[in-house]
């Protein structure tokens, strides 16, 4: 029987580059001969990307309602848990993801204020015991991170048409979820120039590489 593929999450507010350093992960990973899924949420699957676009749509016809909004975000992770990252990990690839439920308690429990207990109870449904192996919290100042996103030009999203102070308590909720898991983050300063960036993020991985094959 194979051994279970480890999880492997990268968590931040928009534009820390969680995108740019997914690719950096995986790169790291397959150089050791592994099998590795890229995926990301909301989305990873048809039917979890098309729940992507819905909650991604500044559609101002009808604004989204908060419950539904989480609820949403559990559907995506639910199917995606069930068709590719639960599938994978049992043949023994490794997946590395965009966002997890980190971003739930940071974006719907610290962005908007959902009590956290309601968001643990679909957590603990959907999820049972699975849980990241590692998340690589990227952190930087959020005007900063904004300047970025600005710069890419694309038109924003539902999300990032939030105001400061959002992001600020998205901020502050990733690193209360850090506090709490010590073990499971590594917190990496996101504001460098990407060349330092992502030699910190090989440092990391390396030890942990170390730390899981002794
Ligand atoms: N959401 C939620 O509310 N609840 C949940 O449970 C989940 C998600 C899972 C979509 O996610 C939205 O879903 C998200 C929260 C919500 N909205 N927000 N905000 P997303 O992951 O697609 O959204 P995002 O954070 O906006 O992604 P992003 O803008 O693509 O950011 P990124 O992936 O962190 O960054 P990037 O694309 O790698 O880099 C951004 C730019 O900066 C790019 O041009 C890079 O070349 C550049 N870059 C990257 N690193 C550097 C450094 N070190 N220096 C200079 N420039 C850099």
């Amino acid at each position: 029987m194979h051994p279970r593929g480890r999880f492997i999450t990268l968590e931040g507010g928009e534009g820390v580059g969680k995108s740019t350093n997914t690719t950096l992960v995986c790169e790291f990973l397959r150089e050791r001969g592994l099998e590795v899924v890229a995926t990301r949420e909301p989305g990873g699957t048809p039917r979890g990307e098309a729940i992507r676009e819905l909650l991604l749509d500044p559609d101002e016809l009808e604004p989204l309602d908060e419950d539904a909004e989480l609820l949403l975000i559990f559907a995506a992770r639910a199917q995606h848990l069930a068709r590719l990252i639960r599938p994978a990990l049992e043949r023994g690839a490794w997946v590395v993801c965009d966002r997890f439920t980190d971003a739930t308690f940071a974006y719907q429990g610290g962005g908007r204020g959902i009590d956290r207990q309601r968001i643990g109870s679909l957590e603990a449904l959907v999820q049972g015991a699975l849980q990241p192996d590692l998340t690589l919290l990227l952190d930087m100042p959020v005007t900063a991170a904004r300047e970025r996103v600005v710069a890419r030009g694309n038109a924003p999203d539902r999300f990032e048409r939030e105001r400061g102070t959002f992001f600020e308590a998205v901020r502050q909720a990733y690193h209360a979820r850090a506090a709490a898991a010590p073990r499971r983050f590594e917190i990496i300063d996101a504001a460098r120039p990407l060349e330092a960036v992502q030699a910190e993020i090989r440092q990391r991985l390396q030890a942990r590489w170390s730390l899981w094959n002794t």
